[in-house]
């Protein structure tokens, strides 16, 4: 059941293990800005399929360089040459990889700075949290470039931002930065100072968690969203069932009923 990773698989991805169970997932092909290949999908295939059966608490997703990502390989597709069932196929292989990501269980957050653009967008809609820089822009350039999306921002980009808004960045190639990407649930934190910083704070905190209730949290919610509001519902209560009476939770109520837990306060 068990599995392991083993970092010197990985070229296009270079690969962090923490002893806090936080790994840390860099795409690392800065002088390509990062752009998306079909060997740095495989890679995300892989890493994400085998991380739920790891140990891997919580995953910080950062891109090496000034820009986090830049999309789809446009010179790998121009070489390619692609037939239409060869891209079908390159767009279902990031699918697997995303939906790894967002439906894995285990919590992923993504550090941005520079572009965010295209399928790099699409990739970073995939993360649970994503924390911006303030040098960090959201676009999707696919109509500039006679293109469309293909890595699934018709549903994450159009969940974050709202349908009207996602066609007009689709049509004008409108770019979004700083507090109004935050406005606009493009990113939920942004920070004056390094991304990476800040993700790996939130990834402590949320390795910190029961497994469980991560998976949960990480699973569950994105699986609800495509029921039916009967059928989410239902299975919210069978999630809860099972989550909410595990023996390694007892502790912490234990905790809370002699009054030793910390309290919710807000913020100082
Ligand atoms: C690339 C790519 C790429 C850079 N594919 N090689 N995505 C886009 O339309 C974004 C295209 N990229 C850009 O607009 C710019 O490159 C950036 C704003 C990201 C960065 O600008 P800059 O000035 O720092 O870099 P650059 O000089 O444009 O590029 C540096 C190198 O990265 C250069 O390679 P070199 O070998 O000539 O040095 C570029 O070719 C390379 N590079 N971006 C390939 N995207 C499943 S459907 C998804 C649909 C999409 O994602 S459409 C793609 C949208």
């Amino acid at each position: 059941m068990a599995a392991t990773i083993d970092i010197s698989r990985f070229s296009n991805l270079a690969i962090e293990a923490h002893d806090d169970g936080v790994w840390v997932v860099t795409l690392n092909r800065p002088s390509k800005r990062n752009a998306l290949n079909e060997a740095t999908v495989d890679e995300m295939v892989e890493f994400f399929s085998l991380a739920p059966r790891a140990g891997v608490r919580a995953v910080v997703l950062a891109g090496a360089g000034d820009h986090f990502c830049a999309g789809l390989d446009l010179v790998e597709h121009h070489d390619e040459d692609r037939s239409p069932a060869d891209f079908m196929h390159v767009c279902l292989r990031w699918h697997e990889a995303f939906n790894k990501m967002e439906y894995g269980g285990v919590p992923v957050i993504a550090a941005l700075q520079g572009a965010v653009v295209g399928g790099g967008l699409e990739l970073a809609s995939s993360a649970h949290i994503r924390v911006m820089d303030q040098t960090a822009y959201f676009a999707l350039p696919e109509g500039q470039r006679g293109l469309f999306t293909g890595g699934g921002a018709t549903i994450r980009v159009t969940d974050l931002v709202g349908k009207a808004r996602m066609i007009d960045m689709m049509l004008t190639g409108r770019v979004y930065q700083g507090q109004e990407a935050v406005d606009l649930g493009l990113a939920q934190y942004i920070v004056e100072g390094s991304s990476l910083e800040t993700a790996m704070e939130l990834a402590r905190k949320a390795a910190q968690n029961l497994p469980l209730s991560n998976f949960a949290i990480c699973s569950a919610v994105s699986h609800i969203q495509n029921m039916s509001a009967m059928d989410g519902a239902y299975a919210e209560a069978v999630v809860a069932g099972v989550v909410n009476t595990q023996p390694d939770a007892r502790e912490r109520l234990a905790a809370f009923a002699d009054k030793s837990a910390a309290r919710v306060r807000p913020n100082a």
